[in-house]
């Protein structure tokens, strides 16, 4: 029997296009001098896709891939996926959750702490000799300070149990209460920024989330308030956020995600009381390798006939 068709529409990690390769037809569409007359040609024979980058797959793509069955996405977020019409149309959507979970929740960290205790400008300080001149100056902190997580999933926990040790105390808003959670819950977003000063934002991209870090939501966090987003950029009204910051309606930010990747707006890169990062949320050795192997685990266990390893709520699997 021939070896399925794969389509890869954007790079991806060697690790990925190198074991699909020896597995599959893989077909590089970033590489094909004419991809429209190729998917034309040959857009019935793919049976698989592996998703990278953040090119979209919607509806236009799905049409030109009737023979669909599968597409295996790399990351947990996958909004530049339409799985809801992929699952209309019976193809299975796959993610690559858990195996990132921890490696995000460090970063969280790391980026909460260097925003609070202003890590990345007290370097900047002592690499440019003005230590020999006089101390740097006492930056906030965490230690009164009361977090709210907007996202209370895998990821959500996870930085939740980092704070539960550092001894902070943690909140979380989410559509429903969560049986047995170990922390309180807010029906609102707007409630909990008023009874915090941190907001930590993990929540998933997309439809339901766009824009629901609201100038409303910044000015409610308050003067001392800090924004973390290790989410999607898209969850934070980036025009909001640059005019909260600019009138001091709250104190800093410190965002590894932005509304227009990789582009990131002059007027965040130009303030120094924000701490920005390129999207490194997950970026590891270990653990992108394992994000890859999972990307090429799915498309395997579906062509053995073993059914999906990760698929997206939106796509439950059950096996006929
Ligand atoms: C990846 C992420 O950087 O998993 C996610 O949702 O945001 C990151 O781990 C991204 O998906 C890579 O394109």
């Amino acid at each position: 029997m021939s070896k399925p068709a794969i389509l890869m529409p954007s790079p991806m990690m060697p690790l990925v296009v190198e074991r699909l390769d020896e597995r599959f037809r893989l077909h590089r569409l970033w590489e094909d001098p004419d991809p429209e007359g190729w998917l034309a040609a040959h857009g019935g024979s793919v049976r698989g896709l592996a998703a990278g980058g953040h090119r979209r797959i919607d509806a236009a793509l799905l049409d030109a891939l009737p023979s669909l069955e599968i597409v295996s996405s790399f990351g947990v977020g996958y909004d530049h996926v339409d799985a809801a019409e992929a699952g209309r149309r019976g193809v299975v959507v796959t993610n690559t959750p858990d195996v990132l979970t921890e490696e995000v929740a460090d970063l969280a960290l790391g980026l909460l702490l260097a925003t609070v205790r202003r890590l990345p400008q007290a370097e900047r300080y002592l690499r440019a000799g003005e230590w020999l001149e006089k101390p740097f100056p006492l930056s906030p902190t965490l230690r009164t300070r009361t977090v709210g997580i907007l996202g209370y999933g895998r990821i959500g926990k996870a930085i939740a149990r980092r704070l539960d040790a550092f001894g902070v105390e943690v909140v979380y808003h989410g559509r429903r209460r969560q049986e047995g959670a170990a922390h309180r819950h807010y029906d609102t977003l707007v409630d909990m920024a008023r009874a915090v000063d941190t907001l930590i934002c993990v929540a998933p991209g997309g439809a339901a989330t766009k824009g629901m870090i609201s100038r409303e939501v910044l000015r409610a966090l308050g003067p001392d308030g800090i924004l973390i987003n290790v989410g999607r950029g898209t969850t934070v009204d980036e025009a909001a956020l640059i005019a909260a910051l600019e009138a001091g309606e709250i104190l800093s930010a410190g965002l590894d995600v932005f509304e227009d990747e990789p582009r990131v707006p002059q007027a965040l890169i130009d303030r120094d009381d924000v701490v920005l990062l390129p999207h490194v949320g997950s970026a590891s050795v270990h653990t992108r390798e394992a994000m890859g192997r999972l990307v090429v685990d799915n498309l395997v266990s579906w062509f053995e006939n073993a059914g999906p390893l990760t698929p997206v709520p939106e796509t439950p699997w059950t096996k006929a």
